[in-house]
């Protein structure tokens, strides 16, 4: 049995975070573990706060599941705090994590902060340097390379400018141009240019958790980077294609 672990937040709606990560291994056959760094307050129209577990929850929540488990990838979403990141990073070093992809959350498609101001240098110092993939959307990126990206030049830009930090690969999700979406995968002194349909008018939370739990899924059950994420890709086109509004009225897209 392959194993994926999720160090990510709760939310509540079941879109993002450590929910929609567990429902996702589920799909790819892997089994879930989850340790919660924090906890969303939201609906499906978006998030109204987070607070924050005290770090030393989190280190205990990872001590025992390392020590149980034997676990195949690693991913973390939302962190949040500062003390959550240097926990993370000694349960890396300590347990030898192989695989390790860090999706890094900065903000909620409703604008809502999912990170400590404080914390997003102590994350690129203290983890990017330990992860297979890194996975930041176009805001994310450019908070991570404090470069405006406008054109597929400056995406190429920004992703080496990442890579710099070094992770082993970056993926950088979500440029537009000319009605279609184009992702940049750059590792291994190779960039690949990933391109689909660009689906209009439906504001959809969850994508970029699902996405980066997907390409965990994948590399969990022994499948290459580029493959992983070229599967991950394809699975979270289909959901979305198929996603629907579970809140009452106007909320978000989930995928189902
Ligand atoms: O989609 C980013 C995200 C990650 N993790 C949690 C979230 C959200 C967005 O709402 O709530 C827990």
């Amino acid at each position: 049995m392959r194993i994926a672990l999720t160090i990510a937040g709760s939310d509540p709606s079941g879109g993002a975070g450590i929910q929609a990560d567990i429902k996702t291994f589920r799909q790819f056959n892997i089994h879930g573990l989850s340790a919660i760094t924090a906890i969303a307050i939201q609906d499906s129209k978006g998030v109204r706060g987070v607070v924050d577990l005290q770090a030393q929850l989190l280190e205990e929540q990872l001590e025992v599941l390392f020590s149980d488990f034997r676990i195949d990838a690693v991913k973390t979403g939302m962190l949040y705090s500062k003390e959550n990141i240097l926990v993370v990073e000694r349960a890396l070093k300590r347990y030898k994590v192989g695989q390790y992809i860090l999706d890094p959350i900065i903000i909620s498609s409703s604008g809502f902060p999912l990170i400590n101001p404080d914390a997003i240098s102590i994350i690129k110092e203290r983890l990017f340097p330990s992860a297979t993939l890194v996975t930041p959307n176009l805001k994310e990126a450019e908070a991570l390379s404090g470069l405006h990206i406008s054109d597929e030049e400056g995406l190429h830009i920004a992703a080496a400018k990442i890579y710099s930090l070094g992770p082993k690969g970056v993926l950088i999700k979500g440029f537009k141009n000319q009605g279609r979406a184009i992702d940049l995968l750059y590792m291994d002194k190779k960039t690949y240019r990933l391109e689909s349909e660009w689906i209009p008018e439906k504001n959809i939370h969850g994508a970029g958790c699902i996405l980066s739990a997907a390409i965990t899924a994948s590399v969990a059950s022994g499948k290459e980077m580029h493959d992983a994420v070229e599967i991950a890709r394809s699975f979270v086109l289909d959901r979305i294609n198929s996603s629907l509004r579970p809140g009452r009225e106007n909320g978000f897209y989930y995928l189902t």
